[in-house]
């Protein structure tokens, strides 16, 4: 079997041949030009531009843009409804990170918190050479006990707009997050940049403490959602002493005439939005990190981990209008499903409520945005794909509901990441790691891993399904059953990104290239299902990953500390770890 679909693969391979880059091909025969990045040249990025391989080719900037981050516990009130948060700096959302593509990053992290550890993941970034810095406890390190601090370091090879968060358990959902920017070419022209726009589904009660019932297997109904980490809710008449009111909603000015760049990212716990802004059309430029050639809707369908780039031009009649969050009430449920709003305002004087309506119809559908609209500007084709890797995806009760992959739920021991075993030079992991090894068969050409994830359930949920350390090419994306050959997959060009949805009673494939050499986890960004385990990990040429002796000491020495710390822990891991 192996082997005949090996066979049908090459054949389907030497058909489209190796990468090649079809945009404007005569680029590399002509001298470098230099254009400048300006609010009408958006494509332009110095000696780059939007035309760049950007797989291939990094900005030289020679710049080093160096971020604090203390990570903190305390009480917050986003909506005006007081709770615990654990935070970046005391703010939900943390502080944006900005930097240029091309940069190198250092972010000192501190554990301030008192009993739980900690270990930050910069979502979607490919840490090409450096896995070691991807900040999965229990994958690429271990937890960053209190009163500690690492130190993480790497390039930023791409560019657009994503988000940093914890990856330690349930740690995002309390607060651990922040915004990132990284500054590049785009495929249309913008006036002004008003940065990350976070949607987000919110609980007044702890989600650690909700997990108590999560893990049981239904999701629980959450209060509300905030825009931007921001948002009101109804305290009058209540007579819960955290109910102290005082929420705003969010709030921005648009000048007519103008265009305006959002980055919208849903940062949920197990929410899909339906963005949209009453009387104005939405132009997307990009998906998750992939700059995309534009096309122009209503509404973007936003599944949890993904990012769209959306640029608004404010042609409405003055006024004021509603910016809507567009819970999609089949997905998940909410009690406040139609209050994740904020105002767009024409006139920054105006306090007044908005009175305008959504010509928007009311998403039912689970999915991402139509596969077909997703093109990527950099035109780049799947060919070498020599395996596929398939997994079905089901369930188990084992103490609490499990996903399981391949009858394996993900369980990670957070004091023996696996690059720890990598460095020790095992190739045997734990079973309940759920590793899949893949590597190149040749050195000579690229290759693809494949990943299909087969719903087996058939309980027909949607799952958001994020990769690590790679942009993957969406090759499928339909109910149904995979037949174990290429024959359903796209791989002229397909949608590229860093999180995809698995279709309830479906499949998902995946192509990545095997570029990357490092420990590269696979999850569900549904919040209760990573901790559920619905997760793998694969370990890509194990044998090229190499780790600097300096990097080397920042991974042992937090291994150490935490190792040290957790004697004395709390609380035990009652997780899969992520
Ligand atoms: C662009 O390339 C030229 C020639 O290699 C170089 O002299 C110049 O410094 C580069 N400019 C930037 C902004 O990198
Ligand atoms: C975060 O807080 C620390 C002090 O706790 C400070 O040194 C640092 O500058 C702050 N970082 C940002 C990005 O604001
Ligand atoms: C992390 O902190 C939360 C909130 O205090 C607690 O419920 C949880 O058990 C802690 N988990 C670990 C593993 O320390
Ligand atoms: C959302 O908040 C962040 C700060 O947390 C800010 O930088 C950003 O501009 C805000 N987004 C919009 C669209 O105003
Ligand atoms: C997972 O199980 C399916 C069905 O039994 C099998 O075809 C597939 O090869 C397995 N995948 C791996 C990576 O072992
Ligand atoms: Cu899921």
């Amino acid at each position: 079997m192996r082997q005949s679909l090996f066979f049908l693969l090459a054949a389907v391979a030497g058909s489209s041949a190796l990468t090649i880059p079809h945009v404007h091909p005569e680029a590399n025969l002509l001298p470098r030009q230099s254009c400048e990045n300006s609010a009408t040249s958006r494509s332009c990025w110095g000696n780059y531009s939007i035309d760049t391989n950007y797989y291939d080719e990094t900005p030289d900037t020679g710049k080093t843009v160096e971020y604090w981050l203390s990570v903190e516990e305390g009480s917050c009130a986003p909506d005006g409804y007081t709770r615990t948060c654990m935070t970046f700096n005391g703010t939900v959302p943390g502080p944006t990170l900005i930097a240029d593509w091309g940069d190198n990053l250092v972010i000192h992290v501190t554990n301030n918190m008192q009993t739980n550890g900690t270990s930050i993941h910069w979502h979607g970034l490919r840490q090409l050479g450096t896995t070691e810095y991807d900040g999965v406890p229990g994958v690429s390190q271990c937890p960053i006990a209190p009163g500690d601090t690492m130190t993480y370091k790497f390039r930023v090879t791409q560019y657009g707009s994503t988000w940093y968060h914890s990856h330690f358990s349930l740690q995002y959902a309390e607060g651990l997050f922040g915004g990132m920017i990284l500054n590049g070419p785009a495929t249309a022209d913008y006036d002004e940049d008003l940065g990350t726009l976070f949607l987000q589904d919110w609980s007044h009660i702890e989600a650690f403490t909700l997990w108590n019932t999560a893990k049981l297997g239904a999701p629980p109904t959450l209060d509300t959602g905030l825009i931007n980490g921001t948002n009101t809710f109804d305290c009058s008449g209540s007579t819960d002493s955290n109910c102290v009111g005082g929420g705003k909603k969010f709030e921005t000015v648009f000048e007519s005439g103008k265009k305006y760049r959002f980055r919208v990212i849903n940062i949920a716990i197990e929410g899909v939005f339906q963005f949209s802004i009453d009387g104005h059309t939405l132009t997307v430029i990009g998906t998750d990190l992939v700059p995309i050639v534009p096309y122009t809707t209503d509404s973007v369908q936003i599944a949890i981990g993904q990012r769209y780039d959306i640029i608004v031009e404010a042609n409405a009649a003055s006024g004021d209008y509603w910016l809507r969050g567009g819970w999609v009430t089949t997905c998940a449920t909410n009690s406040n499903p139609d209050g994740m709003t904020g105002i767009v305002r024409y006139d920054a004087s105006s306090t007044s409520d908005p009175t305008s309506t959504s010509t928007v119809t009311a998403s039912t559908s689970c999915s991402d945005e139509p596969y077909a609209s997703l093109v990527p500007h950099l035109s780049l084709d799947v060919g070498n794909m020599p395996t596929i890797t398939s997994e079905d995806l089901s369930f188990t009760f084992d103490s609490y509901f499990k996903w399981t992959i391949n009858s394996s739920s993900l369980l990670l021991d957070w004091a023996e990441p696996t690059l720890m075993k990598v460095f020790n030079g095992d190739s045997i992991f734990p079973t309940e790691y759920n590793v899949v090894a893949v590597q190149p068969s040749s050195s000579t050409a690229t290759e693809w891993a494949v990943l299909v994830i087969q719903d087996t359930t058939g309980l027909g949920l949607n799952h958001p399904i994020h990769l690590h350390g790679h942009d993957f090419w969406v090759l499928a994306q339909t109910t149904g059953m995979f037949d174990g050959t290429a024959s359903s997959f796209n791989t002229a060009n397909p949608p590229r990104r860093d999180v995809a949805t698995l279709p309830g009673n479906g499949y998902l494939a995946l192509a990545f290239q095997l570029d990357n050499p490092g420990a590269w986890l696979v999850h569900c960004h549904i919040a209760w299902h990573a901790s559920q385990g619905l997760s793998l990990e694969f370990v890509e040429s194990e044998s090229s990953i190499s780790v600097d002796s300096a990097d080397q000491t920042v991974f042992t020495n937090t291994c150490n500390t935490w190792n040290s710390y957790i004697p004395t822990e709390v609380w035990p891991q009652d997780d899969s770890g992520i």
